[in-house]
């Protein structure tokens, strides 16, 4: 099933391949690289590398184009995809971080929506004009929030091929599965699992919930 761990904690590199065939990709956090570092950071990608899993690096960027760069370099060829917030706009900062990452063969996620409730302050009042900056821009995925699965509707209907990545499942309160439901790709999860005494078993019985919820096993709304 469809279900992304989220490290946001330097935990041990081995649980990457340990979590290989059960769940669709990992995605590293800032603070996880801050304390874990740039080798510990590599070695979770060598990790996970041993199997067809996403590899995810979520530095949330949000600057001027060069300063994205800088920032992505030291990970190229280790990490598949890179997280970027959307609001930046354009021109001198997310088409620089685009072309580059296109160059380099890596893919661009934008956030478009959080799932904090303070993002409805700003990111949820501005989708139209976030939406524009991600037609613009053109990345290969979009962060939506699982916790407002209407969010997650309308980037869908703009967006009919982009992958959406939903985390918010599980610590934050939303179920597993209703993002999916609600046009997802994949939903992203963090300390449910790597908090769990037993991650794989954790992983498991998310994605078991996630398949009753998509198979209309569970109707009522998440
Ligand atoms: P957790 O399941 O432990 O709440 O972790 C959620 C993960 O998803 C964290 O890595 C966080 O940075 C990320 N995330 C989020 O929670 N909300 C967003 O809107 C965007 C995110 O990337």
């Amino acid at each position: 099933m469809p279900l992304i761990v989220a490290f946001d904690e330097p935990v041990e590199a081995e649980l990457a391949a340990r979590l290989c065939g059960i769940v669709d990709g990992i995605k590293v956090g800032l603070p996880a690289v801050i304390r874990g570092g740039l080798e510990w950071a590599r070695e979770v990608s060598r990790a996970a590398g041993s199997c067809e899993g996403l590899r995810i690096l979520d530095l949330k960027l949000a600057d001027i184009g060069h300063v994205m760069r800088l920032s992505v370099e030291p990970f190229i060829g280790y990490y598949d995809g890179f997280i970027a917030h959307s609001f930046v706009g354009g021109e001198g900062s997310l088409d620089e971080l685009k072309s580059y990452l296109d160059h380099h063969g890596a893919r661009l996620v934008l956030v478009a929506s959080m799932s904090h409730p303070g993002s409805r302050d700003v990111y949820d009042r501005a989708l139209d004009f976030i939406m524009e900056v991600i037609e613009r821009v053109d990345p290969w995925g979009i962060v939506a929030p699982a916790t407002r699965p209407s969010i997650i509707g309308r980037l869908r209907a703009r967006f009919a091929s982009k992958k959406i990545l939903s985390p918010g499942v599980g610590a934050q309160g939303a179920r597993p599965g209703y993002a999916l439901r609600a046009g997802a790709d994949y939903e992203i999860v963090g300390r449910a699992i790597t908090g769990a005494s037993d991650p794989l078993a954790a992983a498991k019985s998310i994605i078991e919930a996630q398949e009753e919820v998509v198979r209309g096993g569970v109707e009522e709304d998440g």
